[in-house]
C-alpha cells in the first residue's frame, strides 16, 4: 500500500476527525466507494473503483490541493475561501456544494454594545481564525479595525481582554449566547463543499473525478427527495399533478383490470408531508406511498 502519487488513481482528502469526518465518509460510502485502511489511518486504499482516501486537518485540503498531492477534497467554504483569500489563488475551486455542516462566519459583539452598522466596528480589535475573509470584508466595509488572530476558543477573546469583538463559525447560535455575544454581521454563507483544481487531471484521474462527482451529485439530490406512488382517475390528474410538491414530471401508467384508473409515480425534490398526502387524498388520489430515494443517475 503505497502513498505515492499514481496517475491512475484519483485521491480524495477528507477530514480525519471534526464536524465533516463523518459526512464526508459517509458520502463517499453512498458513492460505492470502500476503502481498506492503513496502518496509520491517514490513507485508505481504495477497493473496487482506484479512489483513495487521505485523512487529514482540514485546513491543509486546500493546500495538499494546490500541491497535487490530492485531486479532490471535501471541506466547509470557510475554509476553501480563507485559502484563497491568504493566497491570493483561485488554484482550487468549489465543484459541488453538499447541502451539509451549514454555518455562517460572523461578527459578533458583547450584548450590550450599540452595533447597527459595520462602521462600528472602526478601531475595534476583532478575534478571529479567518483574517483573510475578515480583512477583506472589514476593507468591502471600509472599515480599518486591527484583527488578532486565534487559533481556537475565539469566543472567549472578549471576556478575556484580548479582544473586543469576534469573528467566528456560529450555527444554532448557542456559543454565542453562552458567552454573552450576539451575532451583528454575516462575513460569509458556508456549508461542506467539494472541491478540487478548476481543471480535471488529463489522465484517467480525470474521468474517475467526473464520474465522482456525477455520483455525488446524485447523492445530495435525492437526500430529500421522495418518490410519490399513487392511484387516480385519468381526469383527475391535472389537479393532482398540481398538488404534488416540487414534483418532476410524473410517470402515468394503466393499472391493469381497473379501467380509467391510472398508476402515478413522481420523484418530488423536498418533504412530501402528511398535509399533503391529505390533500391529494382528497382530490381523488388512492393507494398513497411515500419512499425514500437511495440513488439517481440522470
Ligand atoms: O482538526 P481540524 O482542523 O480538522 O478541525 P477544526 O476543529 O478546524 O474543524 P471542525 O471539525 O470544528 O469544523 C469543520 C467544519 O465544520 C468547519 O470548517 C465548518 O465548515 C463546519 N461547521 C459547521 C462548524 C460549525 N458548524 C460550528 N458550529 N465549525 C465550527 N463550529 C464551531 C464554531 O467555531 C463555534 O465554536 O461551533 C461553535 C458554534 O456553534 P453553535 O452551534 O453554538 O453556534
Ligand atoms: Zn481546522
Amino acid at each position: 500500500m503505497s502513498a505515492v502519487a499514481d496517475n491512475a488513481r484519483l485521491r480524495i482528502a477528507v477530514q480525519k476527525s471534526g464536524r465533516l469526518a463523518e459526512v464526508s465518509q459517509d458520502l463517499l460510502a453512498r458513492c460505492g466507494l470502500r476503502f481498506r485502511q492503513s496502518r496509520d489511518k491517514l490513507f485508505c486504499y481504495g477497493e473496487g473503483l482506484a479512489v483513495d482516501l487521505l485523512l487529514v486537518r482540514d485546513d491543509d485540503i486546500p493546500g495538499l490541493i494546490t500541491q497535487g498531492v490530492c485531486d479532490l477534497g471535501i471541506v466547509g467554504r470557510n475554509v476553501l475561501a480563507e485559502h484563497a483569500a491568504n493566497h491570493a489563488s483561485q488554484a482550487v475551486v468549489e465543484l459541488l456544494a453538499l447541502d451539509a455542516s451549514r454555518c455562517r462566519l460572523a461578527i459578533a459583539v458583547p450584548q450590550e454594545m450599540p452595533c447597527e452598522s459595520p462602521q462600528c466596528l472602526a478601531g475595534k480589535r476583532i478575534a478571529s481564525s479567518y483574517p483573510g475573509l475578515l480583512a477583506a470584508w472589514l476593507a468591502e466595509q471600509g472599515v480599518v479595525a486591527s484583527i488578532v488572530v486565534l487559533s481556537g476558543s475565539v469566543e472567549i477573546a472578549p471576556r478575556l481582554g484580548s479582544a473586543d469583538v469576534i469573528c467566528d463559525l456560529v450555527s444554532s447560535g448557542a456559543t454565542l449566547v453562552a458567552n454573552h455575544l450576539r451575532e451583528a454581521f454575516t462575513v460569509l454563507r458556508s456549508e461542506a463543499v467539494v472541491v478540487g483544481p478548476a481543471q480535471a487531471p488529463p489522465d484517467e484521474r480525470g474521468i474517475l473525478r467526473d464520474l465522482l462527482l456525477r455520483r455525488i451529485d446524485g447523492v445530495v439530490r435525492v437526500r430529500e427527495s421522495r418518490l410519490v406512488m399513487l392511484h387516480a382517475c385519468r381526469e383527475q390528474l391535472a389537479r393532482i399533478n398540481a398538488l404534488l410538491p416540487n414534483a418532476q414530471i410524473p410517470t402515468v401508467t394503466e393499472v391493469a383490470g381497473d379501467n380509467g384508473r391510472v398508476a402515478l409515480q413522481a420523484i418530488c425534490a423536498g418533504p412530501v408531508t402528511w398535509q399533503h398526502l391529505e390533500d391529494l387524498q382528497r382530490a381523488g388520489a388512492s393507494q398513497l406511498l411515500v419512499l425514500p430515494l437511495e440513488k439517481l443517475l440522470a
